[in-house]
């Protein structure tokens, strides 16, 4: 091989060398950003979940004659309850009926939260859940339809 022949041979080695180094470079930089961004991303988005209490009543709105538009006069003293995804929820629920009435009101959930809860006149129950499935969620009292409902809305975070 002549002398000629072996400088070319090391020009083309030298730049295969410098192209490998530009490569290996290139992608350790684009790991490093990609970590950056994951850490970052956990200290701003991580949700510490919170326990969500409130007071829920029944109640009874005297303007609405049952008899004239075949509905019930009954309602919830709340038709939405707010949570975020994980949170812990409490809902202190109280049937108001005068107890000599035996009137039952409940407090139900179909899939995926699957809570039902029959309340008698004068009695409360405390409802605990953990909401675990965003969405927006129909809260019924299964007697009385359509009016006694409520959305319960899970906020993905
Ligand atoms: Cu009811």
């Amino acid at each position: 091989m002549s002398a000629s022949g072996n400088s070319k041979l090391m020009g083309i080695s030298v730049a295969a060398i410098a192209i490998a180094l530009v490569a290996i470079f290139v992608a350790s930089y684009s790991l490093t950003n990609i970590a950056t961004l994951d850490e970052n991303d956990d200290d701003d988005e991580r949700y510490v979940p919170q326990t969500r209490e409130m007071w829920l009543f029944t109640q009874v709105d005297e303007h609405i004659d049952e008899d004239k538009y075949s509905i019930p006069p009954d309602q919830f003293s709340h038709d939405s309850i707010v949570v975020n995804k994980g949170d812990n929820v409490k809902i202190h629920f109280y049937n108001l009926e005068p107890v000599e009435t035996q009137e039952h009101h409940t407090f139900t959930i179909t899939s995926p939260y699957d809570i039902n809860h029959d309340i008698n006149a004068g009695e409360e129950a405390s409802i605990v859940f953990t909401a675990t499935e965003s969405g927006i969620f129909d809260y019924l009292c299964t007697y009385h339809q359509p009016t006694m409902r409520g959305q319960l809305i899970v906020l993905d975070n």
